[in-house]
């Protein structure tokens, strides 16, 4: 075989042989058969190592090794089949558009399938595969169908001619490089094969070719009008609606209307001389109107995240029960809309998106991210001879997805530059799809989009924009504004959702955003429990900038989902304890309020002790009442009592709450009066002994302490190490640079009195003249000790502190944990909106947070009290709590959960106070509130021996 190129493998064009592109329908009355399942693969290094036998009929696979299809092959075959490449946005080979490398994965698929018995004998018949990453060229029993690209797009191919009864051929010839590629750099990993489905469709004669389902609302009349465009002349009936009309006729009637809070779908079905295939109808109109986006007459506000689609094992090769699970969660945590970044999704995603009632701004496949690396020099986007690609990637997503209510935006693609392509691309979709808006955020003057979006804007520019303050040219300023990407959930995070929050509920302008992402991007690994990018060797790659969603990769909710769900709930609740009633808000742009319940209940030092129903008016969208709370039911005088209010939905789930603090926690009388004794190997002082040449804390009662110290440092979270948008600093390598995780105790004094034990020393790293000066004044009753920490920085501190408290170790046997304080999951100064004040209690092992790369982790806030390992602290005032089996050094230096090992110590912090997270590994940093500046400080541990909580 001779080393050149395979020509259509670098050729700008899309493609040959495919058929017009249409909409994707699941079920019809026409036969299909699935090709999924078991295939014989073959994998080349080029693209032309083997030359076209296999795809003659009687070709022997038989030795072959086999994959899965839909999948990808890099991810089957213990890695006999290569690896994959996690890179953000530089592309992983030489940038000469159009040309790919000679070495080029190229997989071959092979398998035989018969017709079913049933099959009919007459009609014609479409090959269509939804999904090939990233070129693939397919024989059907010898014969050549052609070749296409654009991955995550629907290609089908006209077979019918081809078929037999038995012992029919497939072969599709997949390469990983292609012209495509450079059209699809999108941040995620390089992931070739056949991942979606593969089905061969009958087409009966006189069945439904393209259709165009048009169901708009007239909110002013409460009528819908239905008509159904179809290529081949049928009839659409919707029973339930005494709708039975020709195509093409448009249909008058009062309906309920589709919106993402309530997805009222009308079944029907269009029947054409050969064919019945089921509609599902929302109506519902989408508009620009007085500078705003409108559904059925109302400005609506997204509450949303970008979903890439993944799965840990199987990438984005996604089974219907995943696509379900993903679009549940985000209803039961309050989220409303969803960017199908950076790709048009699995089809089916969309159906659930209908019936669950999701917003979509579906998107095209098409990011050229990489050309930034040369100023966008040569970018296909603005390059003539790549506008045919372009416009066949819109149409394919247009076609196929136009006939659903979920999808109200089409977004032309993701980080390509500007160009005349994407002018073509919208022009062709407001031409074909007029009554949908269109999205790209690249286009920063709007002159092709009818919304003004922007990635990872600070609160202040965000303010600034819904003030209408932010200038820019005159058809932008009449825009409405979208955040299409915020609020970078890497690791530990996203900080300040709050704040942004409050700023789009405070300017209509400011219709709402999109959490960059869903879900982490980890592949499971034995190695590693879940691998990141330079997990497969690779060359070039961005390492765990992949992991930066809601979800860890197996779909269990970080803290970060956990708190956009409080941030983003449809219903505001606030507790007024003065005047004994709760404010209640209907924060949904739509629905009133009752298909919610709502319940208060009465919590005394964070143990409920009742509740009951409260009756709530059924609020239309955005109005709020205040409700009358009962009488506290208890009297408790030296307790802290708190009142709850929850809303509940049908099913008993969570959909808001609110609380506040009735009485105060009655301030405990500190623990003094004992006098510290000195003997000869220990000093002691109520029930705790000291290291007479150091002060250090031995033991409290029977249990054995490492001694509290001053504790400064945290594991860097993946915030820490960004750097900062407004501020260009990264935090983490400054405090690094200053030795914030490396710094020395010194001990100047141990001094004796008749009431205390003070300790008075400096903390500091080697070679700064930067540090702490610190006094721990031990004191005791007799039963408890007391500890008071006074902090002062001397010399110079240019950057906030990582933390600020005592970190003490003890025996590793400590497991049970019990709080009273805010939880049951971690927060931190920016991220504690879910924290719910109560009584908790956990074990050292479930109060970490596993983060795919490790970092710090697992605080409760507002602690009051806790127990552990034998021990009580109480806190004045209350403290940040976190224990772990491993130091944070050891933290601080894994790089994948399966580093971290327990050892025979728990170690606990104990804190004053926490940095803010802020958003910084792809975005702004904590606000300033939110920033833990060095400065005088003091605050107090009392300790008692407790029984093991
Ligand atoms: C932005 C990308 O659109 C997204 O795909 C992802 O890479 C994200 O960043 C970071 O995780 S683009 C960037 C220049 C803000």
């Amino acid at each position: 075989m001779s080393n050149r190129h395979v020509d259509y493998v670098d050729d700008v064009l899309p493609g040959n042989g495919a058929l017009p592109p249409r909409a994707w329908y699941a079920a019809s009355s026409a036969h299909s058969l699935s090709l999924n399942g078991s295939w014989r693969f073959r994998l080349s290094p080029t693209a032309d190592a083997h030359d076209e036998s296999f795809a003659a009929e009687g070709y022997d696979a038989a030795q072959w090794p086999e994959v899965r299809v839909p999948g990808h092959w890099v991810l089957q075959g213990d890695g006999a089949f290569g690896a994959p490449i996690y890179t953000n946005h530089l592309y992983p080979f030489p940038v000469d558009p159009p040309y790919v490398p000679t070495e080029n994965p190229t997989g071959d698929h092979l398998r035989t399938f018969d017709l079913p018995d049933d099959w009919p004998a007459d009609g014609s018949a479409t090959l269509r595969l939804d999904g090939v990453e990233s070129c693939a060229r397919l024989w059907l029993n010898g014969t050549d169908l052609g070749e296409f690209k654009g991955s995550r797009l629907p290609h089908e191919f006209a077979v019918g001619h081809l078929l037999k009864p038995a012992g029919n051929v497939l072969a599709v010839r997949v390469h990983q490089w292609s012209s495509g590629s450079y059209l699809e750099d999108q941040d995620q990993w390089w992931l070739p094969g056949i991942f979606r489905d593969v089905t061969l469709l009958h087409r009966p004669a006189g069945c439904v070719l393209d259709f165009f389902a048009h169901a708009s609302y007239d909110h002013t009349s409460g009528l819908g009008t239905l008509r159904v465009d179809s290529d081949v002349d049928g009839r659409v009936t919707v029973p339930e609606l005494g709708i039975d009309t020709a195509t093409g006729e448009p249909v008058t009637v009062a309906v309920e209307p589709w919106t993402a809070e309530t997805p009222r779908l009308y079944a029907g079905e269009l029947v054409t001389e050969g064919e019945r295939v089921p509609l599902r109808i929302g109506f519902r109109t989408v508009a620009l109107e007085d500078g705003l986006i409108k559904v059925n007459g109302v400005p609506v506000l997204f509450k949303g995240v970008n979903r890439h689609e993944w799965h840990p094992e199987h990438g984005r090769a996604l089974d219907l029960d995943t696509m379900r699970r993903d679009v549940e969660l985000m209803k039961s945590h309050n989220i409303n809309a969803v960017r199908t970044s950076h790709y048009p999704p699995h089809p089916a995603f969309l159906d659930l998106c209908d019936e669950y009632g999701l917003w979509v701004i579906d998107e095209c496949d098409l990011e050229t991210h990489g050309f930034v690396e040369q100023a966008w020099r040569d970018n296909p986007v603005d390059d003539e001879r790549w506008t045919p690609a372009l416009l066949d990637r819109a149409a394919r997503m247009v076609e196929r997805d136009k006939n659903h209510p979920s999808v109200v935006m089409w977004s032309l693609g993701n980080e390509a530059g500007t160009g005349r392509g994407l002018t073509a691309m919208a022009e062709w979709i407001r031409g074909r799809d007029p009554e949908r808006l269109v999205h790209y955020e690249g286009d920063i003057n709007c002159r092709d989009t009818d919304v003004y979006s922007r990635m990872y804007a600070s609160h202040a520019e965000v303010e600034q924009i819904g003030a209408h303050l932010d200038g820019g040219t005159e058809r932008r300023r009449g825009l409405p504004f979208i955040l299409c990407e915020y609020a970078h959930a890497m690791g530990n995070g996203p900080g300040g959702l709050t704040e942004y929050q409050r700023l789009f509920e405070a300017h209509e302008r400011l219709q709402g955003a999109f959490v960059w992402e869903w879900i982490d991007h980890g592949i499971k690994d034995e190695r590693y429990g879940y691998a990141y990018g330079g997990d497969f060797g690779e060359e070039l790659h961005d390492g765990n900038f992949v992991c930066d969603g809601l979800l860890f990769p197996d779909r269990t909710p970080t803290p970060g989902l956990i708190e956009f769900k409080k941030v983003v709930e449809p219903v505001r609740i606030e507790v007024n304890t003065g005047a004994g009633t709760v404010g209640v808000t209907n924060r949904h742009d739509f629905r009133d309020l009752s298909h919610l319940t709502f319940e208060w209940s009465y919590q005394v030092d964070g143990e409920t002790v009742e509740a009951g129903p409260l009756s709530v008016p059924p609020l239309a969208a955005g109005e709020s009442a205040e409700v009358k709370l009962p009488a506290p039911p208890v009297d408790a005088r030296d307790a802290e009592t708190q009142w709850t209010v929850r809303a509940l939905g049908a099913d008993g789930h969570e959909v808001a709450w609110g609380a506040a603090v009735l009485t105060p926690r009655p301030v405990a009388r500190a623990a003094t009066g004992d006098r510290p004794v000195r003997g000869e190997r220990l000093i002691t002082l109520g029930p705790a002994s000291f290291d007479p040449r150091t002060g250090e804390l031995r033991t409290v009662g029977r249990v054995p302490v490492v001694a509290p110290r001053l504790d400064v440092w945290r594991a860097p979270t993946d915030n820490d190490a960004g750097a900062s948008w407004q501020e260009d600093i990264r935090l983490g390598e400054e405090w690094r640079k200053l030795g914030l995780h490396r710094v020395q105790h010194r001990v100047d004094d141990v001094e004796l009195s008749d009431d205390a034990l003070t300790v008075r020393g400096r903390v500091a790293p080697a070679g700064r003249e930067a540090g702490l000066r610190t006094v721990f004044r031990w004191t005791s009753d007799g039963t408890a000790v007391r500890l008071t920490v006074s902090v002062a920085p001397v010399g110079e501190w240019k950057v906030p502190l990582p933390r600020l408290g005592v970190r003490f170790g003890l025996p590793g046997g400590a497991s049970r944990v019990r709080w009273f304080g805010g939880g049951p999951g971690e927060a931190y100064p920016d991220t504690r909106q879910a924290s719910a004040l109560g009584l908790w209690h956990d074990d050292v092992d479930g109060l970490q947070t596993p983060y795919v790369y490790p970092q710090e982790n697992g605080a409760r806030a507002d602690v009051r009290w806790a127990e552990i390992g034998g021990l009580r602290v109480e806190g004045e005032p209350e403290f940040w709590f976190t224990a772990r089996r491993w130091t944070t050094e050891q933290l601080d230096a894994a790089t994948h959960r399966t580093d971290l090992v327990a050892g025979d110590t728990v170690w606990v912090n104990l804190d004053h106070g926490q940095q803010g997270i802020g958003s910084q590994s792809c975005g702004p940093g904590p606000l300033p509130q939110y920033q833990l500046r060095p400065q005088a400080a003091e605050f107090a541990f009392t300790f008692t021996e407790a029984g093991e909580a």
